[in-house]
Order: structure tokens, then C-alpha cells, then sequence
């Protein structure tokens, strides 16, 4: 009998209603069945959101400190259990172990920042206009927050939300990917047993189409935060649009490195493998195109050639690997039509393009690291979001047309330039349209103290972690007090 897991509803561990489940199996070895999940449906998130609202009416009166102590103690417990989870995140997600350390340890920074946030949760002081009157402002929480998370980072992404949303005083429901709901359980009982109150945290698995858009539509719902495609997020926008819910989105990527001719290639180079086919080139910051000055192409593309096809490709678990394979079939069936695209377009296929199915491997969602050359700007390939281990390469005679190119995307989340001329890493910072720019580091690498967010149809305008996320989560209420004993007229009195 496969292992069976649950929701978590207002502190207890239970089926979907409807008893129906969903199979989650390693993307490494499609034979090894994690266990069944619930299929959650609009019954069951009504209970969730319901739970969340009644524990609401206590949480938001507990002192932020004290709510930060329990995500201290979250944060500990995380740190405790790093390695185990880590490795079963590995079995569920397919990345290989160093990358899923770093996930969890994305999720800890996390806690202890909102932990720290806690004794802050700043609002201004500030004078009046009014003799006699004093003026502030001071943040409140929303109420119950819906958060849609993604399968890329089953730990990070899931706390990058969770742990500012509660520390304000929310109570929220989490919706995580499908192809990730092992890693949410583990979160959820490291939740329970730091002492989080029943109702405040609740867990429903599913799907987008049911359990999720369950949650965009309840009334009780005061915010939706949503990590994944532009796609869905569009939906997500146009649904939070009619009823006037707040919405927060991260979404899709097209990043771009640029390898000017005065740059460190040797540098540039590991930036460019790590950014393109760490994680098998799944992550929303992940390196999809490398534009370089026409001076250094050829060196760079046969060092980059070399390096792709040594790439140790294979389960993650094994530490000498350093690819693992793609989420599941249809994101390889994704990222191999996209190499039949490029191909089409007239861009050069240099390496990969093709499944990896060798040994025990065919098993597995395996697909080589794929580089195509003589890419143009306006090729699909250089602008939609492949979320694979596909590199284009796009030569420029620039650093004017590297930046021109680099903005020539639908999306701007993240961006890198790699130079030794500081004129130019300061025109970069200023001129690429992106949330996060990188000077001679690769694309990947954001840190939780810093916003995270990108411009264009990548976001909404929101930042999630450092100190911008707490405005996502959190309204402003201006506050003044008049201690002057008499009605004061603010515009007029104030005025000789
Ligand atoms: C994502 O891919 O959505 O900077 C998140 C990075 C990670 C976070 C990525 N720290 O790549």
C-alpha cells in the first residue's frame, strides 16, 4: 500500500472530503511512488478558509515578537531537519542534493529574518501639520491569505510567503504545486510542533484548476500570493481584478547574461553553466540567454560547449551528480518542442536537443544540457520562458546593443553583465529593465534580505522577501491623535 498523506486543517491531519488523491512519484525514477495526496476540491478549502478566518480573530492580537518566536522556533527545527528533507525533496523534485540544502536554507534565513522583523514591523512617525496633534502610521494584518506556490522551490518559495504572511498577523491557507506536496508536509508538521495555534497555518493539496481556483474565488479570501507561469497568473489577475482582492504574483523569466570582451571568461563561463543548467534550468531566475560581444564568442562557445557536455547528468541523489532531470513528462515534451522551435527558427543546435535515456536512466525525465547559436532577438527561443536546460546564445558589437537585447523580452526578472569596466556595470544597474541586475555574478543567487520581484510581465509591482514583502502583507493605517482639546481643521487651521 502506498503511503498516504493529508491536508492540514485547523491543526488536525485529514482527508479531501471527496476521498479522492493524486499520485506523486520521482521525476529521477517515475517506479518510485511517493505516496498519495489529497485532491482537494472547493469543499475542502471552504473548511481551510474557514478555520483560517475563526483563528484570525486570536492571532492578529498575538504581539508580533511573540509570533516571531514561533517562527524562530520553526527556523531551528528547520535546521535540525535540513538534511532529511532535503533528501526527500531531492526524491520528490529531482535537484540534485546541494541544491535542495540550499532550498531548505533559503527557508530558514527566512524564518530567522521574519523572526528578527518580529520586534520591528516598522511604521513613521512623523509631525503634525496641527499644533497639539501627534501622527503615525502602523501596519495591520489583511485577514486570510491564499498562497499558490510552485514545484521549483518546494521550501523557499513556500516560506518566502508563510513566514512574513503569519509574523503580520495573517492567517493563511497554502496551496503547494502538485508535483512538490511532500516538501509542504514536512514544512506543515515543523509548523505544528513549534506550537503554531490549529487554524492559523492550514495545508490543501491539489490542483490549480480545483483546490486553487477554489481559493481565488472565496469571499473570506483577502489576498492571493502566486508564484508560477504568466499564464496562470494573468487568470489569477483578472478573477482578484472583479472581486478586488490583493494579488501578488512572481512570475516568468527570460534572463539574460551579458559577456562583454574586457570580461573575465573563465568567471563568466562558470557564471553561465551554473545559471543555465542548475536545476536543470528551472528556476524563474534561471539563465536562459548568454549575449556576448562578438570579440570573445568564439573562446566562450567552445569553452561553454566543453563544460555542457560534461555535465554529469542523473539522480540527484548521488552527489556526483549535477544535473537532475526535468518536473515531469510534460515539461520535458515543453522543452523538447522548443529545441524542434529553435531548430525551425534557423538557430544552431551545438549541443543536446535530445532526451536522455541511457541505462537506468530511461526511467527518469532526463534531458540533455542543449546550447543553440546564431539565436536573433526575436526568435521564440530567445523570448519565451523554456524553464529547461536550454542555452541560446545571441552575439552583440555593443555594450549599447547587449543592454538593447537584453531588455528585448516580454519579462524582466533577473539579469547579469559581466565586465571589468565599472562605467559599465554602473550603466547596467541603471539602463537593463529587470527586479535584480548582477555584476560578474550569474543570474541565480538572490538573497531572503533583499526584494525579490521582477518588472514588465514578470510581477505586478509586488517584492517578496527582505523588508518589501511586508507590504504585501500587511495594510497601512494612518493614525493621528489630537491632544489639543479642541477640533482642529487640517488644510484650513494649519493655514495663516
Ligand atoms: C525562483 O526560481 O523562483 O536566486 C526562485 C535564486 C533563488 C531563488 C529562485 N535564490 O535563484
Amino acid at each position: 500500500m502506498p503511503d498516504l498523506f493529508k491536508n492540514y486543517i485547523d491543526g488536525q491531519w485529514v482527508e479531501a472530503k471527496s476521498g479522492r488523491t493524486f499520485e506523486n512519484r520521482n521525476p529521477a525514477d517515475r517506479r518510485d511512488l511517493i505516496g498519495l495526496f489529497p485532491a482537494s476540491g472547493a469543499e475542502d478549502v471552504e473548511a481551510a478558509v474557514s478555520a483560517a478566518k475563526k483563528a484570525f480573530a486570536k492571532w492578529r492580537l498575538v504581539p508580533a515578537p511573540k509570533r516571531g518566536e514561533i517562527l524562530f522556533r520553526v527556523g531551528e527545527l528547520l535546521r535540525q531537519r535540513k538534511e532529511e528533507i532535503a533528501r526527500s525533496m531531492t526524491r520528490e523534485m529531482g535537484k540534485i542534493l546541494k541544491e535542495t540544502r540550499g532550498d531548505v536554507q533559503e527557508g530558514i534565513d527566512t524564518a530567522f529574518y521574519a523572526a528578527g522583523e518580529g520586534r520591528r514591523l516598522l511604521g513613521e512617525t512623523t509631525p503634525s501639520e496641527l499644533p497639539d496633534k501627534f501622527a503615525m502610521s502602523v501596519r495591520l494584518p489583511l485577514g486570510v491569505c491564499a498562497l499558490i506556490t510552485p514545484w521549483n522551490f518546494p521550501m523557499a518559495i513556500p516560506t518566502w510567503k508563510l513566514f512574513p504572511a503569519l509574523l503580520c498577523g495573517n492567517t493563511v491557507v497554502l496551496k503547494p504545486a502538485e508535483d512538490t506536496p511532500y516538501s509542504a508536509v514536512e514544512l506543515f508538521e515543523i509548523l505544528e510542533q513549534a506550537g503554531l495555534p490549529p487554524g492559523v497555518a492550514n495545508l490543501v493539496h491539489g490542483t490549480g484548476e480545483e483546490a486553487g481556483a477554489a481559493l481565488v474565488r472565496h469571499r473570506d479570501v483577502q489576498l492571493i500570493s502566486f508564484t508560477g507561469s504568466t499564464a496562470v497568473g494573468r487568470e489569477i489577475a483578472a478573477a482578484c481584478g472583479q472581486s478586488l482582492k490583493r494579488v501578488s504574483l512572481e512570475m516568468g523569466g527570460k534572463n539574460g547574461q551579458i559577456v562583454m570582451e574586457d570580461a573575465d571568461l573563465q568567471l563568466a563561463l562558470e557564471g553561465a553553466l551554473w545559471g543555465a543548467f542548475g536545476t536543470t534550468g528551472q528556476r524563474c531566475t534561471a539563465t536562459s540567454r548568454v549575449i556576448f560581444h562578438r570579440d570573445i564568442r568564439k573562446k566562450m562557445t567552445e569553452m561553454l560547449i566543453e563544460r555542457a557536455e560534461k555535465i554529469k547528468i542523473g539522480n540527484g541523489l548521488d552527489e556526483n551528480v549535477q544535473m537532475g532531470p526535468l518536473i515531469n513528462e510534460a515539461a520535458r515534451k515543453k522543452v523538447h518542442g522548443y529545441v524542434q522551435i529553435g531548430k525551425g527558427e534557423g538557430a544552431r543546435l551545438l549541443t543536446g536537443g535530445t532526451i536522455y535515456e541511457e541505462g537506468e536512466w530511461v526511467h527518469g525525465l532526463f534531458y540533455r544540457p542543449t546550447i543553440f547559436d546564431e539565436v536573433t532577438p526575436t526568435m521564440r527561443i530567445a523570448r519565451e520562458e523554456i524553464f529547461g536546460p536550454v542555452l541560446s546564445l545571441i552575439e552583440v558589437k555593443s555594450f549599447e546593443e547587449a543592454i538593447e537585447v537584453l531588455n528585448a523580452t516580454p519579462y524582466g526578472l533577473s539579469s547579469s553583465i559581466y565586465t571589468r569596466d565599472v562605467a559599465r556595470a554602473f550603466r547596467a544597474i541603471r539602463d537593463i529593465e529587470a527586479g535584480i541586475t548582477y555584476i560578474n555574478g550569474p543570474t541565480i543567487g538572490a538573497e531572503v534580505h533583499l526584494p525579490f520581484g521582477g518588472v514588465k510581465e514578470t510581477g505586478n509591482g509586488h517584492r517578496e522577501a527582505g523588508t518589501t514583502v511586508y507590504d504585501i502583507f500587511t495594510e497601512w493605517k494612518s493614525v493621528y491623535i489630537d491632544y489639543s482639546g479642541r477640533l482642529q481643521k487640517a488644510q484650513i487651521d494649519s493655514v495663516d
